[in-house]
């Protein structure tokens, strides 16, 4: 797609779900550094997530995490979101807080904690249903330590049983995205290791069933977009939680580590045709922001997803059909990164523009005098959830 109209056209209806936990407090297990301003209710973390929406005009819904956006009334909840022109989008499950937790979650040998982790599954679906959310997103922090301390098979057929039963729970409308990450906090063998793990239980289970790829949950080196082309040539990709890494789990601002790797990854999602919202592939960010003002980080992410993806759309795919085709080496490589090389930002600026938006999001966000407001009004915001 090189028609300019036709890329904005696209870029128009992307819809980017930001993490009402990006929000809150946050930092490493060596600290968590408190930042003014920061929302001290699961209202406030829509309200900012609001502001994120409001300059960039894509992205309208937020993702919460249970219990961390632990609230009475879940429909009054997805009033306020409403009321602020966003909506509730993914229910993040947590199975990894709790002192019971220690041997694992569903995968714990002891069946009462097996059932205690499966209820609390099975009640972010009523809340999926009182927010009128689609997607269930999983993460397991399961896994073991050292060789020979639990064992391994038991361990996958008790996961089997509680991704089985929560399956079973879905509504016709709903779907669970199933998170795989490599290590941390196991050290040893992670439950759910990789997109193959996932994707097998996935499989068995059925369409509702998807695999989320967290971007910051593999091995260094790993060719990220080879499991996306795989995933959603076999219709298992159920989405993205964006974030950049280093290291390990970085969770640092998408795109900003290796924006040609978030590009190469919105290719795939454009070539296998992810990009139409009829596949259902959610693009979310999975991100905190420990040393930088948290929804400035938000709209900078949104701003980087847009790019890489405005470059995506840009390629010239017949050109590089062709040149594949012809076994063009070169040929095919040069029309891969003219796409990548191009400015896509007046192109964004001018869309923006279009939309009734300022054509750039962080002038305009710090121009509104939101940050000052929320500095004088909230005292004693919350910590995100996690390391606190
Ligand atoms: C795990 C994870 C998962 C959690 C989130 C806070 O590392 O990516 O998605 O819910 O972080
Ligand atoms: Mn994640
Ligand atoms: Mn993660």
């Amino acid at each position: 797609m090189s028609d300019t109209s036709a890329v904005k056209d696209a870029l128009r209806r992307q819809q980017i779900e930001t993490p009402s936990w990006a929000y809150g407090n946050s930092g490493t297990r060596f600290k968590v550094f408190a930042q003014q301003g920061v929302p001290r209710t699961p209202q406030e973390k829509i309200e900012d997530a609001a502001q994120v929406h409001r300059f960039t005009g894509v992205a309208p819904s937020v993702a919460v995490h249970i219990p961390w956006d632990k609230v009475d009334d879940y429909a009054a909840l997805s009033a306020h979101a409403k009321e602020n022109g966003v909506r509730i989008g993914a229910v993040n499950s947590n199975v990894f807080q709790d002192d019971d937790y220690m041997l694992g979650s569903v995968t714990n040998p002891d069946p009462k904690i097996r059932r205690k982790a499966l209820d609390h599954l099975l009640e972010c679906v009523d809340i999926m249903d009182q927010v009128g959310s689609r997607d269930l997103k999983l993460w397991f922090s399961d896994g073991t330590n050292y060789p020979g301390q639990d064992d391994v098979r038991a361990r996958q057929d008790r996961m089997a049983e509680a991704l089985a039963a929560v399956y079973e729970r879905l509504g016709d409308d709903q779907r669970f995205l199933l998170e795989y990450k490599l290590f941390e906090p196991a050290f040893y063998m992670t439950d759910l290791p990789d997109w193959g793990a996932s994707y097998a239980h996935c499989l068995k289970l059925g369409p509702k069933a998807q695999v989320v790829v967290d971007t910051g949950h593999h091995a260094p080196g790993t060719n990220i977009e080879f499991i996306v082309a795989f995933l959603l040539r076999e219709g298992k990709l159920g989405g993205f939680d964006f974030n950049s890494r280093f290291y390990a789990d970085d969770d640092l601002m998408v795109g900003a580590a290796d924006p040609f790797q978030l590009f190469r990854i919105m290719h795939e999602v454009v070539r296998g045709g992810g990009y139409d919202a009829e596949t259902g592939v959610a693009f979310m960010l999975d991100q905190c922001h420990n040393i930088e003002p948290k929804i400035q980080g938000q709209i900078r992410s949104v701003m980087n997803v847009q790019e890489a993806t405005a470059k995506a759309l840009l390629i010239d795919r017949e050109a590089l059909s062709a040149a594949q085709a012809a076994g063009e080496v070169l040929e095919a490589n040069a029309i891969f990164m003219d796409a990548y090389n191009t400015d896509v930002r007046p192109l964004l600026a001018e869309l923006r523009e279009e939309m009734g938006l300022h054509p750039d999001p962080i002038a305009a966000y710090k121009a509104s005098g939101y940050y000052e407001r929320i500095v004088d009004e909230r005292k004693g915001g919350q910590a995100a959830g996690w390391g606190a």
